[in-house]
């Protein structure tokens, strides 16, 4: 039966190129001259050549994908669906009976392209014809995200009976610098509901990223549903800075959140910090407490006084649970047990929880990330070092095998102020306004430390100042589209004169979006 699908649409396919391609009755179009390397792509695609014509994307255009269960129909479907809110036009997935078939889309799987990245993909796009290669339909995925990018705004209704969006005519080759490239929030210091999260989630995918880390628990608030241990969330999840009414997700609301990433091909990455940052658990269950106080609900901004009492078998039986109901509902690989400004836990202790703690992740079948400071331990090199401050913990965690990921504060942080009138952020690290923040290379940022090493790129978002998607998009906006090309497009190709025009062509989606960004006077929007 699937055979028999599969084969009358090879025949199909067949045909409708043939059709194209010798379409005699067809009328010609007269197109407009265009040039696909000027296009406001971000990030900046490898390789482009312009064949200075155009595709129109109208009413006859039909999406056509490999249907062999590999995702790739998925992907068509997205983007016949933001090609209808957006243009309300209509674009059947495979599907061409009653349509009249003028232009075709072709998504399609292949084992011969130049690079075999994952999300490698090649755009070939003449009059008539898309033709998206990809390796697996994470770069399907991908690559439609640069044909988003590449539908301008309006229409032309000159050229044909039928609104025509014109993508510009040429080839494009296209694959990612590093293999992680992540936001995180922080939904602890402030919750983010499950929609708030959605709509950073969409806007990440539209500038390839891959990775949404979670900073799910702190000091003010544990967001996650831990069915075995009820308080965390009935008592832990309730506050949140500055004596909100915090909130937390329930297990069914975080896989909905994970599926909805996974659509976008963006993985979750889960972190429970520990042993400091963890005021809130202990207050929720006091036999985890190590500092020796009694215990309040905290709702203000200080870090590095509350510590897991990393001696206490009861901590790691609570650690064993609370690991395997996320790892449960988590497909990422890795899983973040933070680690990170454990100012309350004496040294030899934190060495011995982050070792015993490593492995409670690799016994669920994750490989354990934590923030630069699990250096300090004999940890297996599988693990993931995630740089925030200190070079010689990253360097450190790279002798040892370790990954890392880059996220500096001082260039890196979205909770940054962008300059000392910004109206959220903090600024301990850094100003970081739009250009610094895109004008530094994470591949010899820190010295001695070689591009094998690195992992990839992460922009942390901390949530002490903001509390809503208007306030978060502020600190996110634009930066975070600089961190993007950053992660992607290998240095030789950036440029900040070339970026800054780039970037001015993603205020209409961000318009379109509703996005809060921040308009800094570094860049001209007007043009
Ligand atoms: C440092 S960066 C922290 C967070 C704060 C952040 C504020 C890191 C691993 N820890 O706990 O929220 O600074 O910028």
């Amino acid at each position: 039966m699937r055979k028999s699908i599969v084969l009358k649409s090879a025949m199909l396919l067949v045909g409708l190129v043939f059709f194209l391609s010798c379409g005699t009755d067809k009328k010609k179009i007269d197109y407009p001259k265009t040039d696909l390397t000027t296009s406001a792509l971000i990030p900046k695609p490898l390789k482009m050549i312009a064949t200075n014509s155009a595709f129109g994307l109208d009413s006859k255009t039909v999406i056509y994908t490999d249907q062999k269960n590999n995702g790739f129909q998925e992907v068509g479907d997205f983007l016949a669906n933001k090609i209808k809110t957006r243009l309300n036009l209509e674009i059947p997935v495979n599907n061409t009976v009653d349509v009249s078939v003028e232009r075709i889309i072709y998504i399609h799987q292949t084992d011969t392209l130049e690079s075999d990245a994952p999300e490698a993909y090649q755009l070939y796009i003449k009059n008539d014809s898309i033709l998206l290669n990809a390796n697996t339909a994470a770069g399907a995925f991908r690559g439609i995200q640069t044909l988003r990018q590449l539908i301008p705004e309006q229409s032309n209704d000159t050229l044909s009976e039928q609104p025509m969006w014109l993508i510009p005519t040429g080839k494009i080759d296209d694959a990612p610098n590093f293999e992680y490239r992540g936001a995180m929030l922080d939904v602890a210091r402030h919750f983010f509901t499950v929609e708030e999260v959605k709509k950073y989630i969409d806007i990440l995918a539209y500038y390839k990223y891959n990775a949404f880390h979670m900073h799910l628990t702190d000091d003010q608030g544990w967001r996650i549903e831990i069915k075995s241990w009820p308080k965390l969330t009935e008592i832990g999840g309730q506050t949140e800075v500055g004596g909100g009414a915090g909130g937390f997700y329930t297990q069914e609301e975080f896989k909905d959140l994970v599926a909805y990433a996974a659509q976008r091909h963006i993985q979750i990455i889960p972190e429970v910090d520990m042993p400091g940052h963890t005021n809130a658990a202990s207050f929720s269950y006091p036999i985890l407490n190590g500092n020796g106080k009694t215990l309040e609900a905290y709702t203000g901004t200080h870090v590095g006084f509350s510590t897991f009492d990393s001696r206490k078998d009861t901590v790691y039986s609570f650690l064993d649970d609370v690991i395997r109901e996320i790892a449960a509902i988590s497909p990422s690989p890795y899983f973040h047990i933070g680690g990170d400004e454990s100012h309350a836990t004496k040294k030899s202790d934190y060495i011995h929880f982050v070792e015993k703690v490593e492995k409670l992740v690799q016994k669920h079948g994750k490989i354990m990330v934590g923030w630069n400071e699990i250096a300090q331990a004999k940890i297996s090199p599988s693990s993931v070092n995630q740089y925030w401050n200190e070079p010689h913990n990253a360097i450190k965690a790279a002798e040892n095998g370790n990954k890392i990921i880059m996220s500096p504060a001082k260039k890196a942080y979205l909770d940054m102020q962008y300059d000392s009138l910004s109206k959220h952020g903090l600024h301990w690290a850094a100003y970081i306004p739009v250009d610094d923040a895109y004008n530094w290379d994470p591949e010899s940022y820190v010295e001695g430390l070689s591009k094998a090493s690195i992992l990839g790129l992460e922009a942390p978002l901390w949530s002490e100042t903001i509390s809503n998607s208007f306030e978060l998009e502020y600190l996110a906006f634009p930066r975070a589209i600089g961190y993007a090309e950053l992660a992607w497009t290998p240095a030789e190709l950036r440029d900040w004169n070339d970026y800054k025009k780039r970037l001015v062509g993603q205020v209409a989606y961000m318009n379109y979006m509703d996005v809060n960004f921040y308009r800094t006077t570094l860049v001209n929007w007007e043009k």
